[in-house]
This record gives C-alpha cells, structure tokens and sequence, in this order.
C-alpha cells in the first residue's frame, strides 16, 4: 500500500511527458482506404496513418463502485508500461496526470441505496470538462477508475464530436449494460448508470445536465453477460444494439462489431470506445470487482481492438474497472497496456497491404 500512495502522489503532482520520435514507420500497417486520423484532421487516402498526439488523463475515481482498489487503476497502467508502448509505436503520448473532482457539495436523493452521490457528480463535472479539452488534437485515453468515469468522459466527448459537426458513437466493451439510473438501481452503485445517462434518460437530476446526448441507435454493446430482470427490461426497450455472450458464441465477435463499424462510417462518425476489463474472461483479466464467467478471450478482445484500430475511426478510449489490488502479479494490467497497444496500431504480423 506504501508504495502505491507513492505513487499516487508522485503522478497526481507531476506531469510525464513521453515523447518519441517517429522512426517506427516500417512496423505500421499501411492502410489503402479513406482513413480518418482520429484526432479530427483527415489523412489523405491512400497514406498510413500519421502519429498521433495521444493525452493520457488519469481517472482515480472508485466512489461509484462497492469495492475500493479502483483509484490505484492509473498507476497500475503506467507502471505497466503504457505510455512506452503507445510511443514505440510512434505516437507522441503525454501524460496529464491524475485528475481530481469538483466538489459540488452534499447531495440528497429519495433513493436510501444511493452512496457517494456528491463525490460522483463531482467527477463527472470535472471529467466532461477534461474529457472535451484533452480530445482537442488527438485521441484522450482515460485510464480508470470505475466505470462511472464514463458519464464524464462521453459527456466531454460529445461536445467535442458537436463542436466538429460529428455525430458521436459509443462502442461498451463490458459485461454489462450500466443502463440504471438514479431511481431505479437498487445496489445504489453509480458506476452501474453511466449508459443511461450519457443516452439522456431521466432520472439524473442530482447530476450535471449532459449537453449533448449520445443518440440510442448510435450506442453498441459487445460481451454482455450479467444483466438484472429491471435492467434488462430497461435497455430492451431502447435501439442500443445489444450483443450478448450468446450471440457471439453463436456468430462470432467480428460480425456484430463490423455492422457497427460500417454504421459509423457511413454516418461519418466519432467512436468512443469504453473499455471495461470485466468484458475479458476473468480467467485472463482476474483484476475487476465483479467477476463474471465466461468473457471475451485473448482472440476475441486483440481481433475487436485490431478491427478498431483498422477502422481509424476511434477518437477517445475508457479503460474502466481496473483494481489492481485484485491483480496477480501485474497481469491483468500488462493484457490491457497490450490490448490497448493493439487499438493503436501493434500487429503480431504485418499483413502487407497491396497500393490502391
Ligand atoms: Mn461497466
């Protein structure tokens, strides 16, 4: 625990700044089609992606969850490497630190299972504003924290998406759906609410009003496997596109996110990718809270992150639920800083792609 307050001082006081220069041009894979680079400029079609100015924000919010650890989530994927691996790949990564919440004050609510209700707006204020200045020139990643960092991220990026004349998606790599809002979740944990309240649903008013909400039919959800009756019922109801462990186990995982993918493209969108480690099977990913069996495996995450990456259409990443008290050794967090690596570009093999 000493070393980890270490830490934790040292990176919330201090700002890293990685800098590499580009010379790894040869381990890029070049890409023949219209591919947007992700910070907002275009790259003309035909020419590899250029590197890209990345921002990393640390997030150490664990109030919206009922286990602590989740504040030590930043650290935990610095200190695996990270920042490293991102620049061996030629971009330009910076490190902003750790963020820390407004303080709006005490907040009531009639719903008694509610906990760390002011705490929680507090970072979603301080999150949408960080979030819509750190997407500025490139593509944000915020490194958890639990999942409750996504009401503030999606919020910031929204704007930022409306402030480029895009419209914004949200892929939710996760086991579940986090679409309870303040009313109905019963375990009071608000990192189980973040979907329904970047999606504008009522029930947020002890929140920030979200400024931009993210249309229903431009949400996907990939690897979910732990839904309650209510909730269940809730997002059955809206036009997210839901696809559950049993779908892919029955079509496999690239299918559904290739229909999302193209939907994008053809809207001309932004991506926002949530990334919450508890979509990866428990079994590789032990480091989260609330284990659920039978998740994505090693294949199956690594193909959606190259998918993502091949698409050039993400613009800003969530990495949620990390503890690292729960960790073995420092796994899980080294498969994520790897996981993450392959969104940006890392292949196991170069497959030489032929000029238009
Ligand atoms: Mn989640």
């Amino acid at each position: 625990m000493q070393v980890w307050s270490l830490f934790w001082l040292v990176t919330a006081h201090f700002t890293v700044v990685v800098w590499a220069e580009s010379d790894t041009g040869s381990r890029r894979v070049q890409h023949t089609g219209n591919r947007p680079d992700i910070g907002g400029t275009r790259v003309p079609g035909g020419a590899a992606a250029a590197p890209l100015d990345i921002t990393l924000v640390g997030v150490p919010v664990d109030c919206g969850s009922a286990y602590r650890g989740c504040l030590m989530g930043p650290d935990a994927l610095r200190v695996a490497g990270l920042a490293e691996s991102l620049s061996e790949l030629g971009h330009r990564v910076s490190d902003a630190g750790n963020l820390a919440p407004d303080l709006p004050g005490p907040r009531e609510h009639t719903n008694p299972a509610i906990h760390d209700l002011g705490p929680s707006a507090g970072w979603v204020s301080a999150l949408s504003d960080a979030a819509f200045a750190a997407s500025a020139d490139g593509p944000p990643i915020f490194l958890g924290g639990d999942h409750l960092m996504s009401a503030g991220t999606v919020s910031g990026v929204a704007r930022r998406a409306g402030k480029r004349g895009r419209p914004l998606f949200v892929l939710w790599l996760d086991a579940h759906t986090d679409f309870h809002d303040l009313n109905s979740t019963r375990s009071g944990n608000l990192h189980g609410t973040p979907v329904a309240y970047f999606t504008g649903r009522a029930g947020f008013e002890a929140f920030p009003p979200m400024p931009a909400p993210v249309a229903e039919e431009r949400v996907a959800m990939l690897g979910i496997r732990s839904v309650d009756a209510e909730e269940a019922a809730r997002i059955g109801g809206t036009a997210i596109a839901v696809t559950d462990m049993r779908a892919i186990d029955e079509v496999g995982i690239a299918r559904p996110l290739r229909a999302f993918l193209d939907r994008v493209a053809a809207e001309d969108g932004d991506l926002h990718v949530s990334f919450d480690v508890d979509f990866l099977d428990p079994d590789i990913a032990p480091a989260v809270g609330t284990t659920v069996p039978g998740g994505a495996t090693f294949r199956e995450a690594h193909l959606v992150m190259e998918m993502l990456h091949d698409s050039g259409r993400v613009t800003s990443l969530d990495i949620a639920e990390l503890n690292p008290f729960l960790d073995d050794r420092g796994r899980t967090a080294r498969l994520v800083v790897d996981l993450v690596a392959s969104l940006f570009g890392k292949r196991v093999m170069d497959r030489p792609t032929r000029a238009a």
